[in-house]
């Protein structure tokens, strides 16, 4: 067995679709980000570089985001997904991003369970991430962990994130088409999950609808959805995931989406904006990290100066970026 020392070797066996080097670069992403600055020197760059050199055609996978209040059934949803997907041969990723948590494991660890069905199949990669409580570490991570499914051979990958808020938002800046989760009777959260929804949902799932209340929060969503002024109104999919009902209903309304996404250019458009978000987070914490490494002191003198009324912050500024910048030179 291959040792996987060096970032090459990492990439060619991630891109021969080993699921110890696609987990292996994924942990190394997810330790970068306390650092995200210097952790682009290492193995980890050495090995986008290589996924990059040995891609054989564009990056072209379909990302969607599975996102609703905890315990609304998105992983549950998701393990049904992936039987669909797999059902029709397609290469399964799937990416469990825990926004809030400081810890990797505990949130995620039900979730493990619940998609373990697939735990044993080459043709599915599961893996969770967290961004460990360092604020904005998800916006830096989670484009390049898609990237690395994407090297792996994966045609669709399923993001799945935790809890509610800003960071489903931010996820979403990352999919192509994103699923909302709801469910009866879940009180708050779901109102407060409702706040955001239109914003940001392409497919709205009311998810066990076994349980009683369901038709009355497929009422109340069609009418929120009837508001919409936007060329795609997000359609309403009725689900049961633990028995496997609607999961046809529910890829079928995904793939009107990618088919809309395609005919308007609008694919194209998300799959830009998300090179280059992932690119400018690359380069604002190389940036950071050359800040506090190169030029802390220089930054101390200028406070000075500027505290003694001898610069003004716009000057100061240029001084300090003009330093960044011949420091990149070097
Ligand atoms: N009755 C019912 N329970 C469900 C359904 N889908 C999921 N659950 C259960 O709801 C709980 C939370 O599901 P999970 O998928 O972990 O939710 P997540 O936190 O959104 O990922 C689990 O106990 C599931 O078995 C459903 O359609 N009907
Ligand atoms: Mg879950």
């Amino acid at each position: 067995m291959t040792r996987l020392g060096t970032g090459g070797e990492l990439a060619g066996e991630v891109m021969r679709g080993r699921p110890r080097a696609v987990a292996r670069l994924i942990s190394l992403i997810e330790a970068a980000v306390a650092d995200p600055g210097s952790a682009a020197d290492g193995t980890l760059r050495e090995a986008m570089a290589e996924l990059a050199a040995g891609a054989r055609e564009p990056y072209r996978a379909r990302v969607i985001g599975l996102t609703g209040p905890p315990g609304v059934g998105k992983s549950t949803t998701t393990s049904m997904l992936i039987r669909v997907l797999r059902g029709r041969g397609a290469r399964v990723g799937v990416l469990a991003v825990d926004p809030s948590s400081p810890f990797t494991g505990g949130a995620l660890l039900g979730d493990r369970v619940r998609m373990q069905d697939h735990a044993t199949d080459p043709g599915v990669f599961i893996r969770s991430m967290s961004s460990r409580g360092h604020p904005g570490g998800l916006a830096w991570a989670t484009p390049q962990a898609l990237r690395v499914l994407e090297a792996a051979g994966c045609d669709v990958i399923l993001v799945e994130t935790v809890g509610a808020g800003q960071a489903e938002v931010a996820i979403a800046g990352v999919t192509d088409t994103t699923v909302v989760l709801l469910a009866p009777g879940m009180g708050d959260d779901v109102q407060a999950a409702k706040a955001g929804i239109l914003e940001i949902a392409d497919v709205l799932v009311v998810n066990k609808a076994d349980r009683e209340g369901a038709r009355a929060t497929v009422r109340e969503l069609r009418t929120m959805v009837g508001l919409a002024t936007a060329p795609w109104r997000p359609p309403i999919v009725t689900t049961v995931a633990t028995r496997d009902e609607g999961a046809g209903e529910l890829l079928a309304a995904l793939d009107r989406h990618q088919a809309y996404l395609e005919e308007s250019g609008e694919a194209h458009r998300r799959r830009l904006a998300r090179a280059r978000d992932e690119i400018e987070a690359v380069a604002l914490a190389r940036l950071r990290s050359r800040f506090s490494a190169l030029h802390g002191d220089r930054l101390d003198a200028l406070a000075e100066r500027l505290l003694a009324a001898r610069t003004d912050p716009y000057t100061a500024a240029d001084d300090l970026l003009a330093a960044v910048a011949a420091g990149t030179e070097a």
